[in-house]
């Protein structure tokens, strides 16, 4: 037997203590190579003492609990040792901190134990999860919460948190256009004005804090179950049970940033050979500060933000197999630097604060490196038949799996679900952001891929859904400037949905800028849904292919956007593919460089490369079938198929998976030559050793976000709030929920409108599926910006530039009635990723960017209730504006800056009409990445002793939205969105009675009317 110790090594490779000699003793008499451990036992202890072994060792953990008090480090002394736990499905849990206890109860439902003093920690571990620190508003309940963005680095508190400790608090911000998010840590607070300083982040150069922040970290601000709060100078920490007492569960606090470091020495004595199996790894720290990269680089992460649960640096051969990883503060596994041929297999990777995997190597020309073949050290990997899922827990661009200069990576067979971002990605960096003489050479276009070490991947036979639920611009698998040769294939990607603006940029194979020479193949895509920029796929770069994939039962604006943009692209192969869903605006949105190839950042095209290669043998059932290939005169798909593909599905539409989709036997698609997909090599090997249902469960009584669904129909999601858009008809899936012995009861938190049950409804614009509401004006002293619009298409006249069209009368000045129009609702969102401020209404991004010298129009109207003179009207353009009232010009300024007009400024009881022309300035176009541009405008109007007023998109209209004045709110259904039913939420309440419900069950929200407004979550009760 193994005495019990509690001694730890207090440096990296501490030297030997007498104790421990004699523990060498005691484990060498007992066992040779093989050291068995049980509770209690020191693990640091024991690596140390086996370390002076001969090896190889194996450690055997007997199952149970072990704490750690600093984190676990192995180096190159430790080559060949295997950390093993007994027993089935890792029931040997080292846990990378230490148990709290002596809680007593404080206040309400929080309760408090002591910590060690001036001990900062950002992360409470409790049954395995990461609690939530103390925030508002609560978790999944949006942003804000009343904080206000003042600049990058300040934001103004309410007036009523100003007497609060700010000294353990952080501010989670996302960042420009919602790509990212950064932690920051207060560097001040001023009582006076409220307002709390922060650190820069990363500086502003992907445009630093947007209005999607969130305080968290003040005790004052902990006032729900789950809730938790340090005060370190206190030393105590402060936790809400979300049930019962803390004695009725396991709270760790962590210790460091790593639980497990695997760190050789140096990059020429590697840590080889070393494999954890079979072990629970549980709860590291996650930071008081972080961001993505350093400022003003889009490359590596910071080296204080390399952090990873398991944490692998100069190692060879790291074998991560069979492991439970939950909790982590940054990663769940983070390859650092030199890292070669390692390996995560089989583990379920959950709750991390950042990604589940990440894989970081040096950014191009970077590291003591004489040579780009030098700088390759990161590469290797097989990271397979893992269940990654809810990570992202601390930072919005969190991930499944990512990899940065990382390559010869084999991706295969993980079951990636629940993040704020991808799926899987992978980036580099793209030519025209290149050094230009890395390590002291020249660079050409080809040599530059010698540096770009993200190549030869194999991201193969993964399923992935409910990604991208809470950030823009995303990817179920993304790339971003990589080196050559990758390979996406096989994989499932579905119910991946656009969430913070429905018409904006969101691929599910998301190829971003500059992935050349990528190959998309037999990959499935079903139920996604966004609007008019979101597609199936994109294709922008040189010699990409698209073959024999599906794409089936989504609802989207295109299904491949094939434009190259920014970087050189061209040599565009799609073929063969089943669309059996099309694009609802435009099938592959083409540009003019789409036919010709685009040189972007290089001078001219290389040599060789066109426009379109292919783009034929696809069998598609066409939106239009009266019109079903507008392209058929510029060669493309004049091969293809249209019409029905025969797509036989097994079971219903809320119950499809990939599995359950096959083409029948005279689907026209085999004869243009598709290949029926593997479906049994997609998902989870029947090997995977922990329970995935199980694992990814949800009690019924816990509080569920009714963004966090499974499924959708119909509806739409606000990223990290809640849904909207619930339509009649509309439902929204919640799979796997345990509801336990019985519940009686449903409690909703819904908008206040919706509660309120207001009798006056809106006046609305309906456009197809979308309705938008009027919107009330304040009616106070000051202007107010009218934010919803139509748009028109930008019109211009050959050879005039832009300042000259501003006296030449387009149809829609002619005839405000006249033109074409479609609605603008809320800021739009560039292909950088800048969006604008609310009120700015932006042709270039509304109309897809690139319209040097042309003009556009707006249309809105304003319905008051009693008239007005002298309402101020103000109107900011960056070029040349003209507005007219009622159909009387009443600004004219063909210059940039800020207008206004008084006398004109006559409001008429009921409805007023606005149209506004804006032209652009005669420099040439050039994409915008921060600002407004310079092809907008903003306007807006003084509206008190008006009454009731309010703005509404487009012309005048008195329809009013349809209330269901009978039948209920949201009706809960089980198994299927008309199965049973089992409560009903009747108007004007918050909570209904529910037939006795018990056991894991699949919950339908179904939605008979369309009298709800919006849905920020839900729960039962018994
Ligand atoms: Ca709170
Ligand atoms: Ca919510």
């Amino acid at each position: 037997m193994i005495p019990s110790f509690s001694i730890g090594t207090k440096t990296r490779g501490g030297g030997p203590r007498g104790i421990a000699a004699w523990f060498v003793l005691m484990l060498t008499s007992a066992l040779a190579g093989e050291f068995q451990l049980k509770p209690g036992d020191s693990l640091p202890a024991t690596v140390f003492v086996v370390r002076a072994q001969p090896g190889p060792h194996t450690i055997t953990l007997a199952p149970g609990r072990y704490f750690l008090t600093e984190p676990l480090v192995l180096d190159d002394r430790d080559s060949g040792l295997t950390i093993r736990g007994a027993g089935r499905g890792a029931v040997a849990e080292i846990y990378g901190g230490q148990p709290v206890a002596g809680w007593e109860k404080w206040k309400d439902g929080i309760w408090r134990a002591p910590v060690p003093k001036d001990r900062p920690f950002y992360n409470l571990i409790v049954d395995g999860k990461p609690a939530v620190m103390a925030q508002t508003p609560n978790a999944g309940s949006g942003f804000g919460g009343g904080a206000q963005k003042l600049s990058n680095t300040a934001i103004r508190v309410p007036a009523e948190w100003r007497g609060y400790d700010f000294s353990d608090a952080q501010v989670s911000a996302f960042i420009g256009g919602n790509w990212f998010s950064e932690m920051r840590a207060p560097t001040g607070f001023d009582s006076a004005t409220g307002t709390l300083s922060v650190d820069p982040g990363q500086g502003a150069q992907f445009g630093g804090m947007n209005a999607r922040i969130f305080v968290r970290g003040v005790l004052e601000l902990l006032d729900a179950p789950g809730e938790w709060c340090l005060k370190h100078k206190e030393g105590f920490v402060y936790y809400w049970p979300e049930s019962g007492t803390p004695a009725d569960h396991l709270i760790v606090r962590p210790v460091g940033e790593r639980v497990l470091e695997v760190h050789g020495r140096s990059p020429q004595t590697p840590a080889k050979d070393i494999v954890v199996e079979n072990v629970s790894l549980i709860g590291s720290d996650f930071s008081r500060r972080w961001h993505l990269f350093a400022p003003g680089q889009d490359g590596s992460t910071p080296e204080p933000f390399q952090q990873g649960l398991v944490f692998g640096e100069n190692v060879s051969g790291l074998k991560v197999v069979a492991c439970r990883i939950l909790a982590a503060g940054h990663s769940g596994v983070w390859l650092n630097r030199h890292a070669r041929d390692c390996t995560v297999e089989s583990c379920h990777i959950s709750g991390a604060g950042f990604a589940g995997v990440y894989a970081n190597g040096y950014m191009p020309g970077e590291g003591p490196f004489r040579s780009a073949a030098e700088s390759d050290v990161n590469r290797g990997h097989r990271i397979e038949n893992n269940l990654i899922h809810d990570c992202g827990k601390f930072i919005g661009g969190g991930c499944g799996i990512q990899l940065y200069q990382c390559g010869d990576t084999l991706v295969t067979r993980n079951r990636i679900l629940n993040m704020p971002r991808y799926g899987v990605s992978y980036k580099g960096l793209r030519w025209g952001l290149f050094p230009k003489k890395p390590f002291g050479r020249e660079l050409t276009f080809d040599s530059h891929f010698d540096h770009l070490h993200t190549r030869n991947l194999r991201i193969t036979g993964n399923e992935i859904s409910s990604v991208c639920r809470n950030s823009f611009d995303f990817g179920g698998i993304e790339s971003w400037s990589p080196g050559r040769d990758n390979l996406w294939a096989n994989n499932a990607l579905h119910d991946i949905d656009q969430t913070l603006d429905w018409d904006g940029w969101a691929h599910v194979l998301f190829a971003d800028d500059a992935s050349h020479w990528l190959t998309i193949r037999g990959n499935i895509v079903h139920h996604c849904h966004g609007g008019r920029l979101t597609g199936a796929f994109m294709m922008k770069s040189l010699n990409q292919v698209i073959e024999n994939n599906l794409v089936a039962d989504c609802g989207i604006g295109r299904v491949v956007t094939l434009e190259p943009y920014c970087e050189p692209g061209g040599n565009f192969t799609i073929r063969r593919n089943v669309f059996a869903s099309d694009g609802a605006f435009s099938r592959y949105a083409p540009s003019k460089d789409t036919f010709t190839g685009l040189a972007g950042t290089l001078d001219k095209l290389p040599p060789g490369v066109g426009g379109i290669k292919e783009v034929d043998f696809n069998l598609i059932a066409p939106r239009d079938p009266g019109n079903p290939n507008d392209l058929a005169g510029k060669g493309v798909d004049t091969h293809s198929l249209f019409g029905d593909p025969k797509l036989v599905r097994a079971k219903p539409d809320w119950d499809l998976s990939f599995r359950d989709y096959t083409l029948a036997a005279d689907s026209p698609a085999r004869k243009l030559g598709f290949k029926d997909i593997d479906v049994s090599a997609i998902g989870l090997r029947a090997d995977f050793p922990f329970d995935a249902a199980a694992a990814t469960r949800r009690e019924a009584t816990a509080k569920l976000q009714a963004e966090d669904y499974q499924r959708m129909h119909g509806l739409r999601t606000s990223a990290g709030t809640g849904i909207y858009f619930t339509n009649a008809g509309t439902w929204a899936k919640y799979e796997n929920l345990d509801f336990g012995d019985g519940v009686s009861k449903a409690v909703f938190r819904l908008d206040a409108t919706t509660i309120g049950n207001a009798a006056q409804t809106p006046f609305v614009s309906r456009y197809g599926e979308t309705v938008a509401g009027a919107q009330p004006f304040k009616g106070d002293a000051s202007v107010e910006t009218v934010t919803r619009w139509e748009i028109s298409k930008p019109y211009s006249s050959p050879g005039k530039s832009g300042p000259q069209l501003f006296d030449e009368a387009f149809e829609p000045e002619r005839d405000i009635k006249a033109g074409t129009w479609r609605p603008m609702l809320e800021p739009a969102q560039t292909r950088a990723g800048i969006r604008g401020e609310p009120g700015v209404v932006d042709f270039d991004a509304a109309n897809g960017e690139g319209h040097a010298n042309s003009c556009a129009y707006a249309r809105a109207s304003i319905h008051a209730e009693h008239g007005r003179t002298n309402a101020t009207m103000t109107v900011s353009c960056a070029s040349g504006v003209k507005v007219w009232l009622n159909g009387q010009l009443i600004i004219a300024e063909n210059k940039p800056g800020t207008f206004s007009e008084t006398k004109k400024g006559i409001i008429n009881p009921g409805w007023n009409t606005v149209l506004v022309k804006v032209n652009q300035d005669s420099a040439k176009w050039s994409p915008r990445t921060s600002g407004h541009g310079n092809f907008w405008f903003k306007f807006g109007t003084v509206a008190s002793s008006c009454g009731e007023i309010v703005s509404l998109p487009g012309l005048p209209t008195d329809e009013r939205a349809q209330a269901s004045t009978t039948g209920s709110l949201i009706e809960l259904r089980l198994g299927s969105p008309d199965g049973k039913l089992i409560g009903s939420l009747e108007p004007g309440m918050t909570e209904c009675p529910v037939v006795s419900t018990s056991g894991v069950q699949n919950l339908f929200l179904r939605f008979p009317g369309d009298r709800v407004r919006s849905v920020d979550w839900f729960k039962f009760e018994k």
